[in-house]
């Protein structure tokens, strides 16, 4: 191998300087500088239209080599972001893999063409897929450290991840910590301190390193940051490590590594590193930093650059000669024109394999594999009990299931547990799970919903199934990004590499009585609108088992939305249908059966249906009623034949009438079984405005059996 060829250049009895031998001197510059021309050559190939994009690790390379000297591949967890190239050399990432991202190819293996270059992700060595948002990674990464500390406790959990789809990726060792980096600029993103805040406060195994190249894209980090510095504000963290460092200098960068490595190894708590670093390529190829840096600051970068900086340093040392410099430089640059005359030669993915890994190739949670019998015992149960009771069935067998959200634990404080009933969630939805099984798998999290979603995701990208609870659908929103851009794209961007099975659990909806505008609104649209997330709302306590325990055994990120309204009710309990009872994603229920007209609907619209169904009866009208129960996928077969039946149907719901779940119902009705309606499809939904807290507002803008009956008639006039 070639690095091994310049290795041997190195006299044997050479002494160290500082601290380090010459081989690992030379295998620094030699990771610095491959990492260097790596970047040029992708921006020969973008202005030479060969590529499509191209962002440059330029300035950033003696931090990253240097901390690639202490991270251990396939045992650390890594969490990168794009300036980390000499990171993910020394890791073991190799030029032709780099390249084949750059040319999007179908072997690129951190996503198959599917992400720009630079967006790093290899499962056999631990690095995790990483996407473009700023700051995202940081919440991941505390939810990786958390599955460290808890695989070490429960080594059956461990067992179980290795049996699963994607089991030969998941491991643990002792010592493994988590790294995770990012700019100067992503330090202001809410993540960032969502997760110092949760890091030190578990004393976490989690290493970051801020690359300050003192830019974000334009602004300069002292319009980022108060004051300037990170490290300054970052340092009342209790139990914290915080080093500051020039991160152009291999020397300084690897003793400042070597100690924070250490200390989290140790399990003293998290670390944070604050590397100084350049930028002198601009911020990528589509941004051109002239046109807000001055002159002299690219002069004083330039003189800074650590690649120039230490070739003058192993010279001046007699480590190399200059000869033995430009040789070893030869060498990369025929190494990188090999590996770049390769990837341009690589096949491209297929047009077909686009839809791929969008959900699990494993695990179909619409098959009939998920039909089952109820062994129906037990006094009725209503829906939140029921999602206790499922919850607790199934942590009893799978010691993966981790449980957590706010308010969700019986009591944090567990000396208060001998003294009092518990919490276990605003709703009573996880009452008495901690006591039952622990409060390392049943746990409250701080006030903070990026980072709950975020969490859970990291543990399930080591293989754990994190249950999380968003208390209120209405304040889901902070989450959004976690969920839009990291859960539900997770096995897609990576070609299938990475999963996301996390289920989010979600009280929703309204006609509460007093919810007013932020605690009663629904928006499953905003979800079923994301490739990648299946979505189920249960009507019933029966539904509810039967989903919620489909839910946990599928392998994809599902949304489980409880309807608030529903939860207590008399009308939809039932009686346990057994520890095994699974009902399969898609799969309507009928409701009742009818021959004059159908009403598709779900959540808490299906008792208004069933009302106004039992009085329009009595006139002699005959109204079939199908709950959708699963949002996405869902049962267009139902829909279907409950047309061709009736050729009347209504599509009601809770959600906005306007761009609301039931209009795409409707428009796919109207677009593909037009042929089929006697008249026209008609929706019944909430008023386009916001739920009010006055119940008489609120009962004007949420649907009701009144509605549902005069829809009914007024179609049946046609
Ligand atoms: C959430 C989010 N907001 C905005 C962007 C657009 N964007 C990409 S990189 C970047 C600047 C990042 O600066 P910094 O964190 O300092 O990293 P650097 O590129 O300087 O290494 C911005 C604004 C993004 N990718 N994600
Ligand atoms: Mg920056």
């Amino acid at each position: 191998m070639a690095l091994q060829t310049r290795v041997k250049l190195a006299k044997l009895d050479a002494p160290k300087v500082h601290g380090l031998d010459h081989d690992t001197l030379i295998r620094i510059y030699r990771t610095m500088f491959l990492s260097r021309r790596l970047d040029d050559r992708e921006i020969q190939l973008k202005r030479q239209n060969k590529i499509y994009f191209q962002i440059s690790s330029a300035g950033h390379e003696a931090i990253c080599a240097a901390m690639g000297l202490f991270l251990r591949p396939g045992v650390d967890w890594i969490y990168p972001y794009y300036r980390d190239r000499a990171l993910c050399l020394m890791l073991g990432v190799t030029p032709l893999e780099m390249l084949l991202a750059a040319v999007g190819a179908k072997d690129d293996p951190s996503s198959g063409g599917r992400q720009m270059p630079s967006h790093w992700g290899q499962p056999k060595l631990n690095i995790v897929s990483k996407s473009s948002c700023t700051g995202t990674q940081f919440v991941q990464a505390v939810g990786a450290a958390e599955a460290t500390l808890y695989y070490e406790g429960r080594p059956k959990a461990l067992a179980q991840a290795k049996k699963a789809p994607l089991g030969e990726y998941v491991n643990h060792e002792r010592d493994e910590i988590v790294y995770v980096s990012g700019g100067d600029g992503a330090t202001s993103e809410g993540e960032f301190w969502e997760s110092l805040n949760v890091a030190c406060a578990k004393k976490l195994p989690l290493l970051y390193l801020v690359e300050d190249n003192g830019y974000a894209i334009s602004v300069p980090v002292e319009v980022q940051t108060a004051g300037g510095s990170i490290s300054k504000l970052v340092r009342s963290f209790p139990g914290l490590h915080v080093a500051e460092c020039d991160g152009t200098d291999p020397i300084e960068s690897y003793s400042v590594c070597k100690e924070a490595v250490q200390y989290c190894r140790e399990r003293r708590g998290p670390a944070l590193i604050h590397a100084q670093v350049t930028r002198p390529y601009s911020h990528s190829l589509s941004d051109d930093e002239k046109l807000y840096k001055s002159a002299e600051e690219r002069e004083e970068e330039a003189r800074r650059d650590p690649i120039s900086k230490f070739a003058l340093f192993l010279v001046r040392e007699g480590i190399l000669d200059q000869k033995q410099i430009e040789s070893l430089e030869a060498e990369v640059d025929n190494e990188v024109r090999e590996a770049a005359d390769q990837a341009l030669a690589a096949e491209e993915p297929s047009i077909d394999s686009i839809r791929m890994n969008v959900y699990s190739p494993d695990v179909d949670p619409a098959s009939p594999a998920f039909e089952a019998e109820t062994q129906l015992h037990g006094a009725p149960k209503t829906m939140v009990e029921m999602v206790a009771l499922t919850l607790a069935d199934e942590m009893a067998h799978d010691e993966r299931i981790t449980v957590f959200g706010e308010d969700v634990a019986d009591a944090s404080r567990e000396d208060n547990l001998r003294h009092v009933k518990g919490k276990g969630g605003v709703f009573k939805a996880t009452a008495g799970l901690q006591r039952k099984y622990g409060n390392d798998r049943v746990f409250n999290t701080p006030l903070a919903e990026a980072s709950i979603v975020g969490r859970a995701l990291g543990m399930a990208t080591r293989g754990l199934k994190p249950v999380a609870e968003i208390q209120f659908f209405d304040y889901i929103w902070p989450a959004m990004m976690q969920i839009r851009d990291e859960l539900c794209v997770m096995r897609w961007r990576s070609n299938g590499a990475f999963k996301a099975p996390v289920v989010i659990r979600v009280a929703i909806g309204g006609y509460l009585t007093g919810g007013g505008v932020y605690h009663s609104q629904s928006g499953e649209s905003i979800f079923t609108h994301c490739p990648g997330l299946r979505v189920v709302m249960p009507s019933t306590a029966l539904d509810v088992a039967g989903l919620l325990r489909t839910a946990i055994r599928c392998d994809d990120p599902v949304m489980f939305l409880e309807h608030k309204h529903l939860y207590r009710q008399p009308y939809n309990r039932s009686e346990h249908p057994g520890p095994d009872f699974t009902i399969p994603f898609g799969k309507a229920r009928m409701v009742k059966e009818g021959s004059d007209l159908s009403i598709i609907t779900y959540g808490a619209v299906v008792h208004r249906a069933e009302v106004a169904a039992a009085q329009l009866e009595r006139e002699g009208i005959s109204v079939e009623i199908i709950d959708l129960r699963s949002l996405s996928p869902y049962d267009w077969e139902a829909i279907a034949s409950t047309v061709r039946k009736t050729h009347r149907v209504i599509v009601a719901y809770e959600d906005m009438l306007s761009w609301g779940y039931g209009a795409e119902i409707a428009a796919r009705i109207a677009d593909e079984l037009f042929e089929e309606l006697d008249a026209p499809v008609r929706r019944v939904a909430a008023m386009d405005t916001f739920c009010a807290y006055q119940p008489k507002l609120e009962d004007v803008i949420l649907p009701q059996t009144s509605h549902i009956t005069a829809a009914v008639k007024q179609l049946l006039e046609y």
